[in-house]
Parts: structure tokens; C-alpha cells; sequence
């Protein structure tokens, strides 16, 4: 018994050794959203394969203007609801009101997101 609590009490050591070397893969989850500082703004522009900005914030009750500065379309969806609005390039599109609740939520582009094109939109109580 007391051998066994021995060689674990090691392991438990040499986890704490290779954790420190950086190679814990466990966290990267983005769960929690970074804080970053929110353009407050109802317009949000499309390059290939980017949002500007990144992290936006609107009143409750705001639609959207999506410009797509890109050669090629994009879309915008937030993550668990019903909206999906493309945008040809060089075109613009005017959303009607999210309809959101006051909270944060994740965009995206439906085509890029694989590669990370994505954001952050912070609905404002007005
Ligand atoms: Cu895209």
C-alpha cells in the first residue's frame, strides 16, 4: 500500500514537470471570450476571410450593416440562432433587428469559419 501511494505521488511530480514545459493541451477551449475592447458600431465589414472589427457592440433592437470588402461571398450567422445572411462581394446588406437578447454572442461565416473567421457581438441593454 504504501509502495503504490509512493509511485503515484511520482507521477503526480512528473505531470507537474511536463505541464510546465507548456504542453498541456486541455485548455484552448474558447468558452470563455477573451475580454477585448468592442467597437461599438452597427456596421460590420467582410474581407477574405476576416470580420472588422472583431468584437462588436449594438443596442438591443439594432439591425446590421454587413459590407462585403472581400472578392468573394460571406456570410453571417450567430452561433445557435436563425440567422444567415450572405453578402456578395462588394455588396452591402441591411439586416433587420437581431432581435437578440441583452448578452454576448459568437458570429461567424458559415463558409470561413473553419479557418477561424469569426466574432464576438455584445448586445447592450438601450
Ligand atoms: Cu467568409
Amino acid at each position: 500500500m504504501r509502495r503504490v501511494h509512493g509511485v503515484f505521488a511520482g507521477l503526480l511530480a512528473i505531470a507537474a514537470c511536463s505541464c510546465g514545459n507548456g504542453t498541456g493541451t486541455t485548455d484552448s477551449s474558447p468558452a470563455t471570450p477573451p475580454p477585448l475592447s468592442c467597437v461599438e458600431t452597427t456596421t460590420l465589414i467582410t474581407r477574405d476571410n476576416v470580420f472588422e472589427p472583431t468584437c462588436m457592440t449594438v443596442q438591443v433592437g439594432d439591425g446590421l450593416t454587413i459590407r462585403n470588402e472581400g472578392t468573394t461571398a460571406h456570410n453571417f450567422s450567430i452561433e445557435g440562432f436563425v440567422h444567415d445572411v450572405d453578402t456578395q462581394p462588394g455588396e452591402e446588406t441591411n439586416t433587420e433587428s437581431l432581435g437578440l437578447d441583452a448578452s454576448t454572442y459568437r458570429f461567424l461565416c458559415k463558409y470561413h469559419v473553419q479557418i477561424a473567421m469569426d466574432g464576438i457581438i455584445r448586445v447592450a441593454d438601450a
